[in-house]
């Protein structure tokens, strides 16, 4: 099961949101078995070893506070072996497999450079956005779905934290200092949510009286409509070359991204 789920993550696109979901169902799922089993044990021994009033068996080494466990009738501590072997195996596991994992996260999927680069600005109190042709918005980031948006993350006053609990993103924003961070959402959720999906965003650090409204939006948007919005944005179109050329580099972005999420 563990072996599946970490070679899953090379054959598809997998947002952060999911991952932490299935850590966090794995980690429950593994703690409700393991707890069940100990307490079981435990209710089970009690009711085994429980004074009936009669004289204790032939024999019979009863344990001493203090004592370890020396494996009734078998070689010398062979349940606390047993059990710190059993115990040994499942944390490695659960640290190599949360490792692994995370290492998607860290890295994120490999976009084959179709990503798109957003800085995000912290300011008491809101959040301004701009895109890689000078483009900016204050409040909403509009990004088109199926697509790597990886963010730089700072603030030009206090520190703040850019978060969505939706996305399950969070980086700090701190002045002079950037933190990136990446999300990606499919066309499938954005159909899901009627044709836009949209995320809050909060700041995650007390940064003065307005922290708590201190709130922006993700929206995210089908591929074509976007091209669409962004050639119409103004600012530095260096990396828009406008006109024809346009469409021809949208079409070849979109062949590319559903090649890599085929
Ligand atoms: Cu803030």
């Amino acid at each position: 099961m563990i072996d599946s789920l970490i070679l899953q993550q090379g054959s598809d696109w997998r947002a952060q949101a999911e991952v932490f979901d299935e850590i966090f169902f794995v980690f429950l799922a593994l703690g409700t078995l393991i707890g069940t089993i100990v307490v079981a044990y435990t209710l089970w021994n009690v009711y085994k070893y429980r004074d009936d009033g009669g004289e204790p068996k032939e024999g019979f080494d009863a344990p001493e506070v203090g004592e370890l466990p020396t494996g009734q009738g078998g070689p010398k501590a062979k349940k606390l072996f047993l059990s710190f072997g059993l115990s040994a195996i499942v944390v490695i596991s659960l640290v190599v497999y949360a490792y692994g994992i995370l290492l998607y996260v860290e890295d994120g999927p490999d976009a084959d450079e179709d990503n798109i680069e957003i800085v995000v600005e912290g300011y008491q109190y809101g959040w301004d956005y701009e895109y890689p042709n000078g483009h900016t918005e204050t409040g909403e980031l509009v990004v088109p779905a199926d697509t790597r948006i990886d963010i730089s993350v700072t603030s030009r006053d206090v520190w703040h934290n850019f978060g969505s609990s939706e996305l399950r993103i969070k980086s700090d924003a701190i002045p002079g200092d950037t933190n990136t961070n990446w999300f990606s959402v499919s066309s499938e959720e954005v159909q899901a949510q009627g044709g836009e999906a949209t995320f809050t965003v909060e700041c995650f650090e007390l940064c003065g009286p307005g922290h708590s409204a201190m709130e922006g939006q993700i929206t995210v948007i089908p591929q074509d409509e976007w091209e669409t919005w962004y050639e119409g944005t103004d600012g530095d179109s260096s990396n828009v070359e406008g006109g024809a050329s346009v469409d021809g580099a949208a079409s070849v972005n979109a062949a590319a991204i559903g090649g890599v999420s085929a």
